[in-house]
């Protein structure tokens, strides 16, 4: 399934069914003059795999995300399962910005703190709780997934039915993916309405694997516990990644590992509708995005990158400016969109940093690299990092591609 999902892919990025310049010269046609508009042309290569064309773009709608999967579970059915995990990702993004939106309103009573602490040590925030439990269901309903992981679970759950809420096995019937994800990143954030996000990292899951309904915890056998560990894939091994932002406008952008795309919530007919395009990310930028008080912690060859970007004695010898949110998402939706460099490096307090590899660092990072950035830890690639643990944390530099590589030589030059 893998390989031929990968191929399908590779195939339509290297053919015109998802070129950028005709999909946004055509997106702009639509939105103007004309009610007719050719998106791509089919492929031509010598494959047997066929690329969606859109014929016809609805003046009024544009290209939504529902069409968007659907033509390509039409073409490739093989598809068809991960197209469902997309519509539970669509809802579920849908009813989040609700929440988020109306978390200020004192009936809803939604913000501040649960009262529970994650296994990380973190006060969760109520947000935190009810948004993890929206997703984790929502993947669930679809029926499609194995195991999940997220910020706000101790261990990786098995959708088996485990929590006394269903004893109906989904995992032995239909369990082909494993989806990993933060359903709330930079939560503290909601009480001053800053925006929010929701990523999500989706992976095959080994078909050999089937976990017992008593597998809980200590009853679990080896394989079984092996089985749950199914959620510790390098970014690598990824299939899709999403993000939602809850800001100005609700956006989902995602990859199916050809080309990053983004969709922008039209709530006048409740459905995401592609609104950019095969993004990609400028090369070079003005740009830097660091908590900048932890600067005197960072590495030597970090510092006197940023220093110099700061002075403009840096490689492109532009003065850098700064953006920071201090929320993932939306440093990160900048990011790609204007450029620059978005980083949560280690330190001499915390050497991993503070981003989780498994459901922030390596979605994000495979979304930046499908954008045509690059994404570090100063001396790796962060795709290429396969966890130990589901919290474990990664030092993360992700950006334009040459200003991140900057970031690398100085690294190598330093003998790192
Ligand atoms: P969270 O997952 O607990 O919400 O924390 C992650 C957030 C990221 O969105 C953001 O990049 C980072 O924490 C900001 O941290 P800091 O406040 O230390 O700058
Ligand atoms: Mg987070």
């Amino acid at each position: 399934m893998k390989l031929s999902f990968l191929a399908l892919f590779a195939t339509i990025s290297s053919g015109a069914a998802f070129a950028p310049s005709k999909l946004s010269t055509s997106i702009s046609q639509s939105t103007t003059t004309t009610t007719t508009t050719r998106f791509a042309e089919p492929l031509t290569m010598e494959t047997k795999t066929n690329a969606p064309v859109f014929d016809e773009v609805c003046e009024t709608t544009g290209v939504t995300l529902t069409r968007f999967m659907g033509e390509v579970a039409m073409l490739n059915p093989e598809l068809t399962e991960l197209v469902t995990l997309f519509g539970a990702i669509d809802t579920s993004c849908k009813a989040i910005t609700s929440i988020v939106k109306r978390s200020q309103l004192p009936s809803s009573e939604t913000l501040g703190l649960e009262g529970e602490v994650n296994i990380q040590g973190e006060d969760q925030n109520k947000l935190d709780v009810i948004t993890n439990d929206l997703l984790k269901r929502a993947l669930r309903f679809t029926g499609k997934l194995g195991v999940l992981a997220s910020e706000e679970e101790d261990e990786p759950v098995d959708l088996a039915g485990n929590e006394g809420e269903s004893s109906e096995l989904l995992f032995e019937e239909t369990g082909q993916y494993v989806a990993v994800f933060d359903p709330l990143d930079g939560s503290s954030n909601v009480d001053a309405g800053i925006p929010t996000g929701t990523i999500i990292g989706i992976y095959e899951h080994d078909e050999n694997c089937v976990i017992d309904e008593e597998c809980i915890g200590d009853e679990c056998t080896e394989q079984e516990a092996q089985c749950l560990a199914n959620t510790l894939q390098p970014g690598t091994n990824l299939v899709a990644a999403a993000y939602c932002l809850y800001s100005s406008s609700t956006f989902l952008v995602l990859t199916l590992g050809a080309g990053t795309y983004g969709f922008t919530l039209d709530e006048n007919i409740g459905e995401f509708v592609l609104s950019h395009p095969n993004i990609k990310i400028p090369e070079t930028s003005k740009i830097i995005s660091f908590n900048e008080a932890n600067t005197y912690m960072w590495d030597k060859p970090l510092q006197e990158v940023v220093t110099g970007w700061k002075n403009g004695t840096g490689k492109s010898g532009e003065q850098f400016s700064s953006r920071y949110i201090g929320s993932m998402v939306g440093d990160v939706h900048r990011t790609l969109l204007y450029g620059g460099v978005f980083g949560y490096p280690g330190d001499t307090k915390n050497v991993n940093g503070k981003l989780r590899l498994l459901y922030e660092g390596a979605p994000m990072s495979f979304i930046m690299e499908q954008a045509g950035g690059l994404s570090t830890t100063g001396t790796k690639r962060v795709m290429e990092i396969v966890p130990d643990i589901v919290h474990q944390r990664v030092p993360i530099v992700m950006g334009s591609k040459n200003d991140v590589q900057e970031v690398i030589d100085a690294y190598a030059a330093a003998g790192n």
